[in-house]
């Protein structure tokens, strides 16, 4: 289970244009430089996501649980867990309401797992931790599983990695896995000058530039790759009409690197790039659509102090 490194390297590489997924950015050495990024000071998401739960964790709680309580529980579930340190504000104040609270974290990183749980048992120890090692769509089938209410957690803006189509698809997904009394907290990062955004995904330190490359560091380590990682440089751009940033890998000059494990050699052409990342910014009538088209009721919207970023409240529509 998790990826297939292989299979997706291929194809994103003999791919016109070049892509590669951003799920590939999170090996050990990913997952550690993507948590120096939040502690960034152009990196404003996860601060401002913070703040938000810091100040409605305890009303999110009451909405999950739907104010008439069933007695029953409530299971907390996280689309790519990663760290889980902002989840932590919100596992407290269920254990406010509850005795105990089951969380089922899933992420591709099994070290990001172990990580969470080892700092849950010692933060939160009567939170009970049911990791799955998987990615997404092959953990939703898990999920039909959990007795009682669920609230599933979709954070970090994680969600603009996908297109307006995956996006739906995987909400849909959730929504169905997850049944009738389920309800969906997803922050989103929203529309602003590209000022603000461009820095966020280009920082003055570098920090950026050396998660984008580490993916080609990756292919390198676990594939065979010759890639020269001083031979690509790290693009941010802002696309206007599918309001996203886009991060690519930019091609230096003509040069051909092979992938020994893979057998193939791809070529480049100067100031070609590789696509790995889209980081889609909403506005709130965008999300709307996005989870009234998924089975979600229209959602409770909460927004840090200077309205950067949003997190939305959704229940299964009836
Ligand atoms: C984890 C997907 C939300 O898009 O902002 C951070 C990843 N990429 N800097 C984002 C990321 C570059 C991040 N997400």
């Amino acid at each position: 289970m998790t990826i297939d490194l292989s299979e997706q390297v291929r194809r994103g590489l003999t791919a016109f244009p070049k892509t590669l997924p951003p799920v590939l950015f999170y090996d050990e050495e990913g997952s550690r430089l993507y948590e120096a990024i939040t502690d960034l000071p152009e990196y404003y998401l996860t601060r401002a996501e913070r703040s938000i739960f810091v100040q409605h964790a305890d009303e999110l709680v009451d909405l999950a649980l739907g104010g008439a309580s069933t007695g029953r529980p409530l299971t907390v579930v996280e689309l790519g867990a990663g760290s889980a340190s902002k989840t932590e504000l919100l596992l407290a104040a269920v254990l406010r309401r509850q005795p105990t609270c089951v969380y089922v974290p899933i992420d591709v990183s099994r070290a990001a797992i172990e990580g969470a749980a080892r700092r849950l048992a010692v933060n939160l120890p009567a939170v009970r931790v049911r990791g799955i090692v998987a990615s997404h769509e092959q953990a939703l089938p898990e999920l039909a599983t959990i007795e009682g209410p669920a609230l599933a957690m979709f954070i970090g803006s994680s969600i603009g990695n996908l297109d307006d189509q995956d996006a739906g698809r995987l909400l849909r997904d959730l929504r169905q896995a997850l049944g009738a009394r389920a309800s969906l907290l997803l922050g989103t990062d929203l529309r602003k000058s590209s000022e603000v955004l461009i820095p966020a995904y280009d920082d003055a330190a570098g920090v950026t530039a050396a998660f984008n490359k580490n993916v080609l560091a990756r292919i390198n380590r676990e594939l065979g790759g010759r890639f020269d990682l001083a031979r690509f440089r790290h693009l941010a751009r802002w696309n206007e009409a599918r309001s996203r940033i886009e991060m690519h890998l930019q091609s230096a000059d003509d040069q051909s690197v092979a992938i020994d494990a893979l057998g193939l050699v791809v070529h480049f052409r100067r100031g070609e790039t590789i696509h790995t990342e889209s980081s889609v910014k909403y506005d709130l009538a965008h999300v709307a659509r996005l989870l009234e088209a998924s089975g979600f009721s229209p959602p409770r919207v909460y927004f840090d102090d200077g309205r950067r970023f949003a997190v939305h409240l959704a229940r299964s529509a009836p």
